[in-house]
């Protein structure tokens, strides 16, 4: 008997606490402009998918801390706007922002990307490859997949410290290059600019838990596991 009443009080507090809920969800003020806006995506596939080529603790780590990080920064950051434009159009005025800004945004909008643009390796490595419009653009521009991939690799080694390493589309012609930190080619201070295709995170924290100073490694790993649907619809295959 008592645990029953124990239950029944509970249950109608329980009631009582969601009927409040849904009251405030419903009848609360708009959100105060610039109040904490940006989310972190959940990545869409398993932390595990990409083994062995990306690590589990590497995934877990580099979603979970980095790219939370810099959603909570950037969040923080965008604060004191009276209104916050979209990511992708901070990034194309980034040089009207503060230094947190760029790189949180920048670290925001660079990661949301890069997890689409991978996934668990495919049964036959070898078919991974892009298709389509794509592929012939890539063959046109440089000559083969095979030129293609030495070209992206080496702008990715040569990045100096920490950066990205791209495949954009400028002017329908793509092209290959890489930016220091967290900035992208939507960035209008990038020197490398277009719209992005193809993206490779080589900071350290994306590759050091099983990699360590071998980012080559990292690199050949990395083409076992690039989404190239994803990257055929950045670059508007049919
Ligand atoms: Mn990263």
């Amino acid at each position: 008997m008592q645990s029953r009443r124990k239950f029944i009080r509970i249950a109608a507090l329980s009631a009582a606490a969601l009927s409040l809920f849904n009251r405030r969800t419903l009848f609360a003020a708009a959100p105060k402009p610039g109040a904490a806006s940006f989310t972190l995506p959940p990545l869409p596939y398993a932390k595990e998918a990409l083994e062995p080529h990306i690590d589990t603790l590497t995934m877990e780590i580099h979603h979970g801390k980095h790219h939370q990080a810099y959603v909570n920064n950037l969040n923080k950051a965008v604060e004191t706007m009276d209104s916050v434009p979209s990511l992708e159009d901070l990034c194309r005025n980034i040089s009207k922002y503060s230094p947190a800004v760029r790189n949180n945004g920048g670290g925001h909008y660079n990661h949301s990307l890069f997890w689409t643009l991978l996934r668990p390796a495919q049964p036959a490595n070898a078919a991974n490859a892009p298709t389509g419009k794509l592929a012939d653009a890539i063959t046109k521009e440089f000559g083969s997949f095979e030129a293609f991939k030495e070209a992206f690799a080496k702008a990715a080694k040569e990045r100096f410290g920490s950066g990205w390493a791209w495949l954009v589309v400028n002017n329908g012609k793509l092209a290959i290059g890489s930016t220091p930190n967290q900035d992208n080619p939507l960035m209008d201070i990038s020197d490398l600019k277009g719209r992005p295709v193809l993206a490779l995170d080589v900071w350290e924290h994306a590759y050091y838990l099983h990699y360590q100073n071998r980012r080559p490694d990292y690199i050949n790993a990395f083409w076992n596991v690039v989404n190239w649907d994803r990257a055929g619809e950045l670059y508007g295959n049919g």
